[in-house]
């Protein structure tokens, strides 16, 4: 539960929510690593694993659609940065989509107000870090994806997820609060400083996913690491594109380094390489040879993810943030998956 902290004075934060995810558990060791001085408070419905709780200023185990803590961190906090990491994925949404629409879009809104207010009492726009998906988009056939290949950032926004709604939504919030909050009051919002990221699929080494719909990928690595069979839930020519942790906390960093001034844009896709089911099923195969990988689709998953682009252009990303993948697919599989995934199952089968 929330306990008050000791400290007598209002201290400068970064504020991470959803921080027991994947991303923030890539997230809070990149800070850590880089010796960051900021202060970090993190915030999740689990509270933070035992192993990153060191690694962090203040874990708070609460819920991002509770007024009173949200009033609370008003108060008690200076916060310099938002990153706002808290969200039910793809999957998951769907089996709920009403109380998907609360935490992704409510959630949403209680942070982004949060931001106002801070902004407000500070004197200067805070920084708001929002990922957002692949999902925002639906693409109307496999033929148009197949001919379509890249896509930018505005086309084909029909999403066809709860959570594909959500976060399109929410993109458009983070801009509406950044320019156009109280657009009709005599005091004029300060605003905020929204910067979004679209990630394609994740795949990471040291966590597996909940909930998603690009899950395939990482439960078809993680899977045969354990030497269990894989049942994929999509056919083997779906293909979307992929990013791994250490590239999506990139992005993240470098955005919300980037100076204001040289961003033109709220949203900006990323991407490192495409990949098919089959693909990513030919490279689990090359390293473990005798992994047991099958192709059973599920209509509905499959339609999901079909709904998705193969890939997506982010030229915009690279010429204003300079953005570039670390990774690229023979780097992700042979110098970062492969490796850190099989040395983790054999310490941990040791
Ligand atoms: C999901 O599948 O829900 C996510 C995503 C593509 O945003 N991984």
């Amino acid at each position: 539960m929330f306990a008050r902290s000791q400290r007598p004075i209002r201290e400068k934060i970064i504020l991470i929510t959803g921080a027991n995810g994947e991303v923030g558990h890539g997230l809070i060791r990149q800070l850590y690593e880089m010796q960051d001085t900021s202060e970090v408070v993190v915030l999740d419905l689990s509270g933070l694993d035992d192993a990153l709780t060191p690694m962090v200023n203040r874990v708070i185990t609460g819920d991002i659609l509770d007024n009173e803590l949200i009033n609370l961190l008003l108060n008690e906090y200076e916060i310099d940065m938002i990153v706002h990491l808290a969200a039910l994925l793809s999957t998951h949404s769907e089996f709920n989509p009403e109380s998907a629409h609360r935490v992704n879009v409510q959630g949403t809104i209680n942070l982004l107000k949060l931001a106002i207010e801070q902004g407000r009492s500070r004197g200067h726009p805070v920084r708001f870090l929002y990922p957002s998906s692949i999902a925002v988009y639906g693409l109307p056939d496999v033929q148009t994806k197949a001919q379509q290949g890249a896509i930018d950032e505005n086309s084909y926004l029909y999403p066809i997820t709860m959570y594909g709604c959500n976060k399109l939504y929410c993109e458009h919030l983070g801009r509406y609060y950044a320019e156009f909050y109280q657009q009709l009051s005599a005091a004029k919002s300060i605003g905020l400083d929204f910067r979004c990221v679209r990630f394609p699929g994740l795949i990471s080494a040291h966590t597996m996913p909940t909930g998603g719909t690009s899950d395939f990928a990482p439960e078809m690595i993680h899977a045969a690491a354990q030497g269990k069979p894989y049942e994929s839930f999509v056919a083997e020519d779906v293909r979307i594109p992929f990013m791994v942790m250490p590239d999506a906390i990139k992005a993240l960093i470098s955005l919300s380094e980037a100076p204001r001034e040289q961003l033109k844009h709220y949203v900006y896709n990323v991407s490192s390489f495409s990949l098919s089911a089959s693909e990513v099923a030919d490279r689990v195969k090359a390293n473990f040879p005798d992994a047991e990988i099958s192709f059973e689709p599920h209509a509905a998953r499959q339609n999901i993810v079909n709904s998705w682009p193969a890939d997506v252009d982010d030229s915009a990303a690279r010429q204003e943030w300079d953005w570039s993948p670390d990774y690229d697919v023979d780097r992700a599989f042979n110098e970062y998956l492969i490796p850190t995934i099989r040395q983790y199952y054999e310490t941990s089968k040791s």
